[in-house]
């Protein structure tokens, strides 16, 4: 057999990275390392949204870091403050403020900086802790009780008008059927604000929310997105800063709100839009997976040039519109076909690009523990050791067929 030449170095491998919520995070920097990651995902959380990131907490956290023998690759997420997304009061200042955080993040060189377009809430989920045959514990988005809340908890004005008759009859059943604090708990999970969403809403504060887009639609907030991109784009060349949008979580609208990064057309009129190359995407299999329309493997070829991010994640769904969070290589995400994708698009782009696993089950001692929803130690160093191990398997093989092509 002729000799097998090192795959590390004939193909490139994404960077193992995971995120971590800063000093307060459950899971701290020696649980990262030890699960094999050489680089850190991470936020200046105790800042609020829309204040300018200063350069010497920037190097705090960096150093943090370091000390730990990783490197801080992304931020996930530099908020994008409501303001610039409604375009209401005092947004110019926002977009200057964010101008002067990618300075200061580009400065420190910390190079890639995740944020999302979606208006008021970002992921959403109406269950948390989800009990799975193996009794392992997932997040969950049930439709029933997503409508439920919507209808019957929130009393959206004219929520009606976006559901058929059979779904309004559907989600007064499941209102009807929840218990006192399991209507708090619903409650809490849509509007509390998920880890990294920074917002946090009691009912009387979202509905006034979501006013503030009743003159907003899907076009409309669109035009919003290009106008802070042409803004701060210039910023981030100059920096060195690539900018990554994360796509809708879920990929479709909710609560009347317009979503706008949900599929390959949205993504393209956003490219075409704004053409840098420092205009790119954080490639998240669990959001955009969710959707049938979505063929991910294709979507990572023809967004080769943009992916500068990777989450993986798989979703399981069903056809009245729920999901839950799959074992990383199980449910409807092909892993293996995006992962050898992936593979390709860095071997031409002679580069890695960082991933990291998306969320990951509570298992074992995870069940016993306070983490962050989504966050637990244990789900994650599974999905990172199986995603690795898909990846080694992928280029060792890749690696063997050049070797007998030659
Ligand atoms: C959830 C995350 C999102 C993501 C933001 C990016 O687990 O994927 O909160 O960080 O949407 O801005």
């Amino acid at each position: 057999m002729s000799k097998i030449p090192s795959y590390l170095n004939t193909h490139h491998r994404m960077t193992q990275t995971m995120r971590w919520y800063g000093p307060n995070d459950p899971v701290d920097l020696a649980h990262l390392k030890q699960a094999g990651c050489t680089g850190v995902v991470t936020a200046l959380h105790q800042v609020p949204n829309g204040a300018v990131w200063e350069i010497e907490d920037i190097n705090k956290r960096k150093a943090e870091i370091e000390a730990f023998g990783m490197s801080w690759e992304v931020v996930e997420s530099v908020p994008v403050h409501e303001a610039i997304k409604t375009q209401s009061k005092n947004f110019e200042q926002y977009i200057e403020n964010y101008k002067t955080t990618i300075t200061h993040l580009g400065g420190c060189g910390v190079k890639i900086v995740t944020y999302n377009f979606m208006p008021i809430l970002d992921w959403t989920r109406t269950d948390l802790s989800y009990t799975l045959h193996d009794g392992s514990k997932a997040l969950r988005f049930e439709k029933a009780a997503f409508m439920a809340f919507d209808l019957f908890i929130l009393n959206r004005k004219n929520a009606e008008n976006d559901y058929t008759e059979d779904e309004i009859k559907e989600a007064k059943k499941r209102f009807d059927g929840l218990r006192a604090p399991e209507k708090i708990i619903l409650q809490r999970n849509i509007i509390a604000g998920l880890p990294g969403s920074e917002e946090s809403f009691t009912l009387d504060q979202f509905q006034q929310a979501l006013d503030t887009y009743d003159q907003i639609d899907a076009t409309k907030l669109k035009n919003h997105l290009i106008y802070f991109l042409k803004e701060i784009i210039p910023t981030a060349e100059k920096a060195g800063v690539k900018m990554v949008i994360h796509p809708d979580d879920p990929p479709y609208t909710l609560l009347g709100l317009p979503r706008i990064v949900s599929t390959t057309k949205d993504l393209t009129a956003l490219f075409e839009a704004v053409p840098s190359p420092n205009n790119g995407l954080c490639f998240c299999t669990g959001s955009f997976g969710v959707r049938k329309d979505n063929h991910l493997a294709s979507m990572v070829t023809q967004f080769a040039d943009r992916i500068n991010f990777i989450h993986l994640r798989s979703t399981r769904s069903n056809d009245l519109g729920d999901f839950y969070e799959e074992n990383h290589l199980e449910g409807d995400v092909d892993m293996y076909e995006v992962i050898k994708e992936l593979i390709i698009v860095m071997t031409k782009r002679r580069c890695g690009i960082p991933m990291r696993p998306d969320h990951g089950h509570q298992i074992l001692d995870d069940l016993n523990k306070q983490t962050n929803p989504g966050y637990s130690a244990i789900g994650r160093l599974r999905g990172l050791a199986e995603i690795r191990g898909v990846e080694l398997g992928i280029l060792r093989s890749l690696a063997e067929t050049d070797a007998t092509k030659k």
